[in-house]
């Protein structure tokens, strides 16, 4: 079975930026909920309890068909969050000037444009959803990657470095419709160490 990964800090200390209303429902109802939902679909199947989210999403077409749309959804579902909890800081770290800096550079020429191009697709994005920054184990090249309803980079074997959740429920109890506020604000609340910490992991 899988247990929910825990909050780096408190439902109120990612204010004012995100509400402690949006992180105390998106954590308890909706993260936990895509939990238990896998957890639910793969109970047919135990084995799969020995593989971790990220593999079995790398190999969804294993999954048996029957319970396939429901591990996609709610594996997706489930990692997803947990990026973004580990990704999401309390303390406003700074723009990281180590290797995260310098890969940005040779992919996107500068930070502000990778930003700006960021933001843009994050805007774009037509209902539910992410936008990430993945990253692809063979080539190292970096790419910003919105992705429809929970599916994961996983699934097209590109390793997620963070991601922003354009999820309604990501945002609406406090942003209503305006999602380009939402979106400047959630990034100045990235947690620019741990986005490095997980590109130092796989390159
Ligand atoms: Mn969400």
């Amino acid at each position: 079975m899988f247990k929910p990964k825990p909050l780096k800090a408190p439902y109120d200390a990612y204010a004012p930026q995100i509400s402690k209303d949006i992180m105390e429902v998106h954590y308890e109802k909706h993260y936990a909920g895509y939990i238990n939902n896998l957890n639910n679909a793969l109970s047919q199947y135990p084995n799969f309890f020995s593989c971790s989210i990220s593999q079995i999403l790398e190999e969804i077409e294993e999954v048996p068909e029957d319970i396939r749309t429901a591990v996609r959804n709610n594996g997706g579902g489930a990692i997803n969050h947990e990026i973004l909890w580990e990704t999401l800081s309390t303390d406003r770290t700074k723009i990281h000037e180590g290797t995260l800096k310098q890969v940005v550079e040779k992919n996107f020429e500068n930070w502000e444009k990778f930003i700006q191009q960021f933001k843009d697709a994050a805007l774009k994005l037509f209902g539910s959803g992410w936008v990430w920054l993945t990253l692809d184990p063979n080539n190292k090249t970096l790419k910003i990657l919105p992705m429809p309803n929970q599916d994961s980079p996983h699934m097209m074997k590109l390793f997620p470095l963070f991601g922003i959740d354009v999820w309604e429920h990501a945002y609406y109890l406090q942003y209503k419709n305006v999602r380009k506020e939402y979106i400047e604000n959630f990034l100045k609340i990235i947690d620019w160490v741990a986005v490095e910490k997980r590109l130092l992991s796989v390159i």
